[in-house]
C-alpha cells in the first residue's frame, strides 16, 4: 500500500454517510488550523489533496481520501474553534463522538498540535476520550519549523514525559509539513495501522486444523 496513491472520495457531514466497504482507515484530528490538511498533503505527497486554509475551522465535513477500495486517510473538522456557533459545535462534537466509537474500520487516530503550544485543554480532552474508547494514538507536534531544534526537542519531551505518566500507550513525535521533518516517521505508524486488519484476517488460517 502507498499513501501517494489517494484520492479524494467523500465529504461526510457525520457517520451514517462515511463511505461503507471500509477495512481499515486512518483519520487526523486537532484543533482548528494545527496543520491536519498540510500533513495530510505533505505525507501523501500529493499538493492540495486536503484543503489548507489561514482561515481556522475551514474543514467543517468528514474528508475521505481513498488508497484503494477499502483502505482510506480521513481529514476530521477540527475543534477548539472559538468563533463557531454553540449549536454547531455541539453538532459537531455529537458527530465526532459516533464517528470516534461507532466505526469499526477506524484502527487509529493521529492527532495533531502545534509545537509551540501542545496540549491544550482541548487536545487532552480529545486524548482523554479517545484513550478511553481504546484507540490507538499517535501525536504529530507540528509546525516544527517554527522553532529551532533544540525548543522543538525541549518540547517533545516534555509532552512525552505527560504521556508517560498519564497515557503511556500513546507515542509522539516532532512534525513539519513545510520542511517534511518526521514524514518517515508517520507514514510508518500510519501504515502499520492500516495494514493491521489484514494480518487479523490471515490469522485465523495458521491455527486452522
Ligand atoms: N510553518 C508551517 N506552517 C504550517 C505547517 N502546517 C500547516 N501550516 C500552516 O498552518 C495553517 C493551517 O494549516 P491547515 O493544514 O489548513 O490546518 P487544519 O488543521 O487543516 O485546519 P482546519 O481545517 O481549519 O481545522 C496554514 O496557513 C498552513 O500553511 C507547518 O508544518 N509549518
Ligand atoms: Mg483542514
Amino acid at each position: 500500500m502507498n499513501l501517494n496513491q489517494a484520492t479524494f472520495t467523500t465529504s461526510a457531514p457525520n457517520l451514517s454517510r462515511c463511505p461503507k466497504g471500509s477495512l481499515a482507515e486512518v483519520a487526523f484530528a486537532g484543533r482548528s488550523n494545527a496543520g491536519k490538511s498540510s500533513a495530510l498533503n505533505r505525507l501523501t505527497g500529493i499538493n492540495g489533496l486536503a484543503r489548507t486554509s489561514k482561515t481556522p475551522g475551514r474543514t467543517q465535513l468528514i474528508n475521505y481520501f481513498e488508497l484503494d477500495e477499502q483502505h482510506f486517510l480521513v481529514d476530521l473538522p477540527g475543534y477548539g474553534f472559538a468563533k463557531v456557533p454553540i449549536k454547531v459545535r455541539q453538532q459537531w462534537e455529537q458527530s465526532l463522538g459516533e464517528y470516534l466509537r461507532g466505526r469499526e474500520a477506524l484502527h487509529g487516530l493521529i492527532i495533531l498540535m502545534d509545537i509551540r503550544h501542545p496540549m491544550t485543554d482541548n487536545d487532552r480532552q480529545m486524548v482523554e476520550w479517545s484513550h478511553h474508547i481504546n484507540l490507538p494514538i499517535h501525536i504529530l507536534l507540528t509546525k516544527a519549523d517554527k522553532l529551532k531544534r533544540g525548543a522543538a526537542m525541549n518540547s517533545l519531551h516534555k509532552v512525552r514525559a505527560i504521556l508517560k505518566q498519564e497515557f503511556p500507550c500513546i507515542t509522539a513525535q516532532i512534525f513539519s509539513a513545510t520542511k517534511g521533518t518526521g514524514v518517515d516517521e508517520a507514514r510508518q505508524t500510519i501504515l502499520q495501522w492500516l495494514q493491521r486488519e489484514e494480518e487479523q484476517t490471515t490469522a485465523p488460517d495458521s491455527i486452522s486444523p
